[in-house]
């Protein structure tokens, strides 16, 4: 097949990499409708993906990745910068000779009995001012067919980088899936990703974590923009007005959740709606009038499948029931459709495991799909994508809000004094540990804006970006930040706020505090609600004033001991650690004394 374009940065790398692997055909991705058909096509009839039932899940396919390869891994994620010290104290580093020779060796050869699919595709609105693109190598079928979907792929893409050498080269080996070989490295100084060894998902669609955070990360820092882990979501009032807000949680935290989340009844009776932008990903940067706008790079959604069902996130639930491939769910046998834990109480008796054994959901004890299994839905399928999802100079930010998983401590809502000290609270994230990364799950840690396994070079200097970013904007203009913690619990251990769509109450308030509507408690850690300005009505018997009051409450002791363990993480950076910040933990010990 004939290259599509005749940009030589392309075709000579492709020609490096052709020489390196020794695929048997190379195949170009046009994008088009027969061309997926085909791989479709070929993919069932290797196993590699199974159709389902046609009539309830058009063009949807199910595919299993190999046991010892279902999420994210941290351990095996290197920052191939030039220095250690550019990669910083929490990434791992390679130096970026010895990583080159040690994942040629692992690739050579790697394609051969194999077809190399060439992706060009554009992270962001193809064109958009914000748009960048990338040209992923690979050898599986699996990771061609999500592109398509988390992406945008095609021809277009490669009239709109012309003969220019600006685009991020990608090589995704599947080689024998071996963990011991496992590798996934970043190279921000030469644009370049090259991952071995894996089939899932974060790790090998490489327009995802790897380009769009770990080397936009990177680029955003070069150019003066900023790439986070973040959804982006509109809330329309009964005006008619539409406000949008970005937010960054660890993964498994509830991004796709708040960002298609149907307002509770009251809210919905006076008219809000929200829109959909984004659920993990914007790329953000100064508009014309002084503002931060926000675009979603992505075209898709890449959600947690467990957990999710009509009550909790009808709208993601909505999005995968055409277009779509599922990763290592159940497999409903009987209709041939799909089924994981928390879709709904009744598990098929006849499926097959998300390990691909026979498996009674009525009887078994054991889980039917992985805790981290996923969908890939095409974001058009999504009832409330907002109508700015396409615009190619993204949509302004009012308020940003970070948050994670914290069964103390952290109180439903607070609000940072300023912009600085926003980054600061953006900086003290912690979160427990989800399934969504291999490792245990439920430990506390320290993950700075949700980006902790995506920063691409030094995580002080990311820091100092984000300051630098601020100091740019009026203050008039500049995003309030928040942060909010939805995961607190009760002795017993049972989550204290109801979450999902009831989260609007306290985006509610966010707007309220932005727009200079409601007043707050000044307090140690920052601005917190009156227990009174946070909308509970219709949650009787579920939040009353005296549950919320609690959940809102600085508990210094507890504040204290964080401080310490803030210290000891800022100790990492040395002397790298910007002085803003050191202040400002200055500051909160002060407070909590
Ligand atoms: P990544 O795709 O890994 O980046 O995850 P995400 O941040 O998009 O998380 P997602 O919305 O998929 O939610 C992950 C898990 O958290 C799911 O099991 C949800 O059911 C649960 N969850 C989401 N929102 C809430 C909430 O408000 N309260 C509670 N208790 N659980 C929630
Ligand atoms: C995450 O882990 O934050 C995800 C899924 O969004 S992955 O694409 O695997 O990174
Ligand atoms: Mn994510």
């Amino acid at each position: 097949m004939s290259a599509l374009t005749t940009n030589k940065s392309v075709l000579s790398w492709i020609d490096e990499k052709v020489e390196l692997v020794k695929p048997d055909k190379i195949v170009w991705i046009d994008g088009s409708k027969e061309q997926i058909e085909e791989l479709r096509a070929t993919a069932c009839s290797t196993g590699e993906m199974i159709k389902l039932n046609q009539e309830l899940l058009p063009d949807c396919y199910l595919h299993r990745t190999a046991v010892n390869d279902v999420a994210r891994v941290e351990g095996r994620t290197f920052i191939c910068a030039p220095t250690k010290e550019e990669a910083g104290p929490t990434n791992n580093w390679m130096e970026p000779s010895e990583a080159y020779e040690m994942l040629y060796d692992i690739a050579r050869d790697s394609y051969k009995g194999r077809t190399m699919y060439v992706i060009p595709y554009s992270m962001g609105p193809v064109g958009s001012p914000f748009a960048k693109v990338g040209i992923e190598l690979t050898d599986s079928i699996y990771v061609v067919l999500n592109m398509v979907i988390m992406t945008r792929v095609g021809k277009d893409v490669l009239e709109v980088l012309g003969d220019s050498d600006d685009w991020v080269r990608g090589l995704h080996c599947r080689c024998d899936i071996d963990e011991e070989k496992r590798y996934i490295c970043q190279f921000p100084q030469d644009n370049t990703i090259i991952s071995v060894n894996s089939g899932y998902g974060g790790n090998v669609l490489l327009g995802k974590k790897c380009f769009a955070l770990r080397i936009a990360s990177y680029q955003g820092w070069k150019e003066g923009w900023q790439a986070e882990h973040m959804l982006i979501l509109g809330i329309q009032n009964p005006k008619g007005e539409v406000k949008y807000i970005c937010a960054a949680f660890p993964s498994a935290c509830g991004k796709t959740n708040l960002a298609m989340l149907i307002p509770p009844e009251l809210y919905e009776k006076k008219g809000y709606k929200v829109w959909c932008v984004g659920d993990d990903i914007s790329w953000i940067r100064k508009g014309e009038d002084g503002r931060l706008y926000a675009i979603n790079p992505e075209n898709g959604f890449f959600g947690v499948a467990p957990g999710t069902n009509v009550k909790s996130n009808p709208n993601a639930l909505a999005s995968t029931k055409k277009g779509t491939i599922f990763t290592n769910v159940a497999h409903n046998l009987d209709d041939n459709t799909v089924w994981w834990e928390g879709l709904d109480k009744n598990p098929p008796a006849n499926a097959i495991e998300w390990k691909g054994n026979p498996w009674n959901g009525q009887e078994s004890e054991e889980k039917g799909a992985h805790p981290n299994s996923r969908f890939t839905a095409p974001a058009v399928n999504c009832p409330c994508l907002s109508s700015e999802f396409e615009n190619p100079n993204g949509v302004p930010i009012s308020a940003i809000v970070f948050g994670g998983r914290r069964a103390k401590l952290a109180p439903l809502v607070y609000q940072s004094r300023d912009w600085n000290h926003g980054v600061f609270v953006g900086s003290i994230m912690a979160s427990e540990t989800t399934a969504a990364a291999a490792g245990a799950v439920g430990v506390v840690r320290r993950d700075p804006m949700a980006m902790l396994p995506f920063c691409g070079y030094n995580m002080a200097d990311y820091w100092q970006h984000w300051i630098d970013i601020g100091a740019t904007l009026d203050a008039d203009k500049a995003p309030k930040i928040f942060n909010v913690n939805w995961f607190r619990k009760d002795d017993e251990g049972n989550f204290m706020w109801p979450g999902f769509g009831d989260n609007l109450r306290v985006l509610d308030w966010i707007i309220d505090r932005c727009e200079g509507k409601v007043d707050a408690k000044e307090t140690e850690i920052g601005y917190i609600p009156y227990a009174k300005d946070i909308n509970i009505e219709g949650l009787e018997g579920e939040v009353s004033l005296e549950s919320l009051e609690s959940i809102l409450a600085v508990e210094k002791e507890l504040w204290q001991e964080d401080a310490k363990g803030v210290e000891e993480f800022y100790a990492k950076f040395g002397d790298k650690i910007p002085p803003v910040l050191v202040n400002e933990l200055e500051t909160l010990k002060k407070n909590v004394q």
